[in-house]
């Protein structure tokens, strides 16, 4: 009987071993990564078909960690100078990288405000209830679709018991805040709120598929009459800078920054990566390649063949198609997909490196809107 040795569900074989090499090889920078022990065990190929072992480490590039933006500071001024009149800040988080979108700026600037967290693009994540529990024991927290009135209307509720629960009544209303990093729904979901109580409403926050739609604080925006419940947008506001090189490239793929920032095809790279530790069936890609595979490369060129995009002696648009290949997830098109590791250990190590690098970003709020026009709500 040969050696094979099996991890969960997926057998470890020398042919794996080579399919993780022969990856490595299209890597444009020299890639870092380390073969786990296991594989470097005496295993022989399975008589049959080869197994597909997926990679457990992403190679490391040179990527600038930071997009913060004059836009993004002004945000921050702003939500700091309207923060004492707002009653509850919605802090959207996008639930594909419920980690990676959370951005402690927000706290800098309106304290320990309430807030409840929404993490946005259920419909597109595999993130479930059961992690978020352990994050959140005191339950402050939603998975939504901004698009869905059922999930605008529990976010309603709370924002109707808020109300409920000041005494006597505000006469002139509350406040809701939203905020989060940039694309992860916002302005979405207040157009879907909006639409609650006035299903004629026109479209009253602008909404696109980029980072940065949103540029400033809006005008007070009405979501219902009785009670009087009124909301502001806001821009997306990117942290400082990121805790790692994979938390920027998750934030790429899901168009937190603009596509400039990370190499499209380091982005397509990535998104294998995460597709093959979430699911090593390759079933994700299966309409692409019939079998899994680690390539990016041959990934790529196989969607050049589907899109008919292959040009003489083989050659294709490799950004084009990693491009394509990101579009289809960003659409929904593709699997649901989890790109944060979503465990209690996780959150706690990402809550310190977010911690050290917040420190290191000096921004004095109260100094910075000194002088400047005092911002009313009423
Ligand atoms: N599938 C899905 N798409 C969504 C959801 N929420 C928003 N979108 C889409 O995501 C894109 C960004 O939505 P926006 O509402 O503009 O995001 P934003 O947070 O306001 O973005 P900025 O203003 O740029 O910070 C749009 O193409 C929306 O249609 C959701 O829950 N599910
Ligand atoms: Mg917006």
């Amino acid at each position: 009987m040969p050696p094979k040795i099996n991890i969960g569900k997926v057998a470890v074989s020398v042919a794996a071993t080579a399919e993780l090499a022969a990856s490595n090889t299209t890597t444009k920078v020299s890639p870092q990564i380390a073969i786990p022990s296991l594989l470097k065990a005496n295993v022989t190929p399975s008589a049959t078909k080869a197994p597909f072992f997926p990679r457990l480490v992403f190679p490391k590039y040179n990527i600038n960690l930071s997009g913060f933006q004059g836009h993004h500071r002004t945000g921050l001024q702003r939500m700091y100078q309207i923060g004492p009149q707002v009653d509850l800040v919605f802090e959207v988080r996008d639930a594909r990288a419920p980690l990676s979108t959370r951005n402690g700026l927000f706290e800098r600037a309106l304290g320990n405000k309430e807030k409840i967290i929404l993490y946005a693009k259920n419909d597109l994540s595999r993130l479930q209830t059961k992690i978020l529990e352990s994050w959140h024991p005191e339950g402050n927290y939603i998975l939504i679709d901004c698009r869905s009135e059922k999930d605008a209307h529990r976010i309603l509720g709370i924002a109707r018991k808020k109300f409920g629960e000041r005494f006597p009544p505000p006469p002139l209303g509350i406040n809701l805040l939203i905020t989060g990093m940039p694309n992860v729904g916002k302005s979405t979901l207040i157009n879907t709120l909006r639409s609650l109580n006035d299903k004629q409403s026109k479209k009253v926050a602008a909404t696109g598929g980029q980072a940065g739609v949103t540029k400033a604080v809006s005008e007070k925006i009405r979501l219902c009459r009785d009670p009087s419940i009124y909301i502001f947008d806001s821009p997306g506001i990117f942290v400082a800078s990121t805790v790692d090189q994979n938390t920027m490239i998750k934030l790429a793929i899901i168009g937190a920054v603009k596509n400039n920032h990370v190499d499209p095809y380091i982005q397509a790279d990535y998104l294998l990566f995460c597709l093959n530790k979430n699911d090593p069936t390759g079933r994700a890609y299966r309409d692409i390649l019939p079998e899994p595979t680690n390539n990016v490369h041959k990934l790529l060129f196989a969607i050049a063949k589907k899109i008919k995009k292959v040009r003489r002696g083989n050659d294709f648009d490799e950004i084009g198609s990693a491009m394509w290949w990101i579009d289809r997830f960003r659409q929904g098109k593709g699997a649901r997909i989890l790109l944060d590791d979503c465990t209690i250990d996780a959150y706690e190590e990402f809550t310190i490196m977010e911690k050290e690098n917040l420190d290191r970003f000096k921004m004095d709020l109260q100094s910075e809107i000194k002088g400047r026009k005092k911002y009313f709500l009423f």
